[in-house]
């Protein structure tokens, strides 16, 4: 990409899009694409053949996704697998009428085998069962990398596909029953701090380990692959370290400063009891995360408080 390619970001106002937006934007990129899911669903084909043969974008940043945590994803099935395959194959398809040059494509490291070795390595892709309480999703987003290669593969396409570990951030989901565990954590210890509540509910045993990224980290990390990497092959980002629930929640406790108990609620999911990403092919290239745990939750935290009247609650 230079200053001045035609660039679209698929999910500018979600956790991920925002991010690489405002690092575009930093960057100095001046011709940026953003639409509104209000103003164009991308769900609808019709709606996004119109939009690509309009604005004719180089390069095309697909974060728009429908996500949520593990109970979120466990109830309804039927909505991620079908909005999911919706937007990434009429994005996907519609790059490819349009001559767009190179997309990146966002999955996810849930895409993994439930009991995969860990760190989890790019080859082991489809080599055993996912994991139920999300498997609707990784099939999704599964696709969505076959559609990049097959379309690579047969059209000549440049159309690169990353796994990111679990995020957090600006711009996050902190509904509690939608949400994927960080947010609703800061949430929960927030509103038990001002309510003085003498205990927080944890989903779960707390004994799973998750490894998780700060969006500003994804940002930059997915700018720089679109800048650098041009292999067919999956890519892992992630920070190469992982807490378990429980040492997040007691982390999460701390920054927001709520002096009460946990109580660990075992009649909700604990989904794959590990998901940590083996590093070396994006470190070998060139990037390695910035953020670390704690200052990555003081800074969602402080987001959170400058913007509890405009939440996605
Ligand atoms: O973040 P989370 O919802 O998604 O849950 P996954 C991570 C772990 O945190 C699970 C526990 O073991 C949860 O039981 N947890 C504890 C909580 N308290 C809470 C809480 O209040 N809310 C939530 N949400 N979890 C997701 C996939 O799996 O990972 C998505 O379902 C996506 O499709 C995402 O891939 C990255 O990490 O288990």
């Amino acid at each position: 990409m230079n200053k001045s390619s035609k660039i679209y970001v698929a999910g500018h106002r979600g956790l991920v899009g925002s991010a690489i937006l405002r690092k575009l934007e930093i960057e100095g990129y001046e011709n940026l694409i953003v639409r509104t899911s209000k103003q164009l669903d991308l769900r609808d084909k019709q709606q996004v053949d119109s939009f690509f043969e309009l604005e004719k974008p180089e390069f095309v940043f697909l974060a728009a996704a429908k996500v949520g945590g593990i109970v979120a994803n466990n109830e309804f099935p039927a909505d991620f697998i079908r909005d999911n395959l919706m937007i990434q194959t009429n994005v996907i398809d519609a790059s490819y009428r349009n001559q767009v040059e190179k997309l990146l494509f966002l999955g996810s490291t849930c895409i993994y085998p439930k009991l995969a070795p860990q760190p989890l390595k790019e080859e082991y892709l489809l080599t055993g069962p996912l994991e139920p309480t999300n498997d609707a999703y990784a099939l999704a987003k599964i696709a969505g990398i076959k559609m990049c290669q097959s379309y690579n593969k047969q059209y000549g396409t440049n159309y690169i596909s990353a796994m990111p570990t679990n995020l957090y951030g600006e711009n996050d989901n902190f509904d509690l029953q939608s949400s994927h565990v960080m947010p609703a954590l800061i949430r929960k210890f927030h509103e038990a701090k001002l309510s003085n509540q003498s205990l927080v509910e944890v989903w779960g045993t707390g004994t799973p380990k998750r490894e998780f990224l700060y969006s500003d980290d994804l940002a930059n990390a997915c700018v720089y692959l679109m800048n650098h990497y041009n292999d067919d092959e999956i890519i892992n980002i992630g920070v190469g370290e992982d807490v378990s629930i429980k040492e997040l929640a007691e982390t999460v406790q701390r920054v927001v400063g709520f002096e009460g108990e946990l109580k660990f609620d075992t009649t909700k999911p604990d989904g794959t009891p590990r998901k940590l990403v083996d590093t070396t092919k994006i470190n070998q290239l060139g990037w390695k995360a910035d953020v670390k745990l704690e200052d990555g939750i003081s800074l969602a935290y402080t987001w959170f408080l400058n913007n509890t009247e405009t939440l996605k609650t």
